[in-house]
């Protein structure tokens, strides 16, 4: 009798375990950077807060072959106006596929250069052969007119191509 007691009590404390909630801050103390980089031991369910602290970034989707190219969820921008107001802009993602690692850039386009060439780049559930560390240096390495080859024009804002959506993550915009 003790015993199914027990069990009991230990299966609804399972039922009730919940999804875990990480933060992500978006260009901590006025840098180019994701802080923390890279989250490791995300699994379904699980949601990811991007918080924007600074200047005007993005979270957008990306592969590990190619760091700075739009493949998948986006952000957009989100310009933050005051770095020292009390509110910031806030991105959630919640990962519903977390077998596979999942990579992010941030779009921002400058005159000569790029967030993502300066290596502004966030990974979760990096892998020893697909490490973070790999993927910020393919991301530096980036050619900048590689991220025009798509429309052409040098001196347009960056255009992202159409992609297809990924069912692998599932967007949730706030304010
Ligand atoms: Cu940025």
């Amino acid at each position: 009798m003790r015993f199914s007691t027990a069990a009991v009590a230990l299966l609804s404390a399972v039922a009730s375990v919940k999804a875990a909630n990480y933060s992500v801050i978006v260009g901590f103390n006025n840098t180019l950077v994701f802080n923390p980089n890279n989250l490791t031991g995300v699994v379904n369910g699980d949601s990811v807060s991007f918080q924007f602290a600074s200047k005007n970034h993005s979270v957008v989707q990306s592969t590990f072959a190619a760091p700075c190219t739009a493949a998948g969820v986006s952000s957009g921008f989100q310009n933050v106006s005051d770095p020292n107001g009390q509110t910031f802009p806030t991105w959630t993602l919640t990962v519903e596929n977390a077998t596979a690692p999942l990579w992010f850039f941030c779009s921002q386009v400058l005159p000569t250069t790029t967030h993502c060439q300066s290596g502004m780049v966030f990974a979760i559930n990096p892998t020893a052969e697909k490490s973070f560390a790999a993927f910020q240096v393919s991301s530096v390495c980036t050619p900048y007119r590689k991220l025009f080859s798509f429309s052409g024009e040098k001196n347009s804002k960056l255009r992202l191509p159409p992609t297809p959506p990924l069912p692998l993550v599932k967007t949730l915009l706030e304010a």
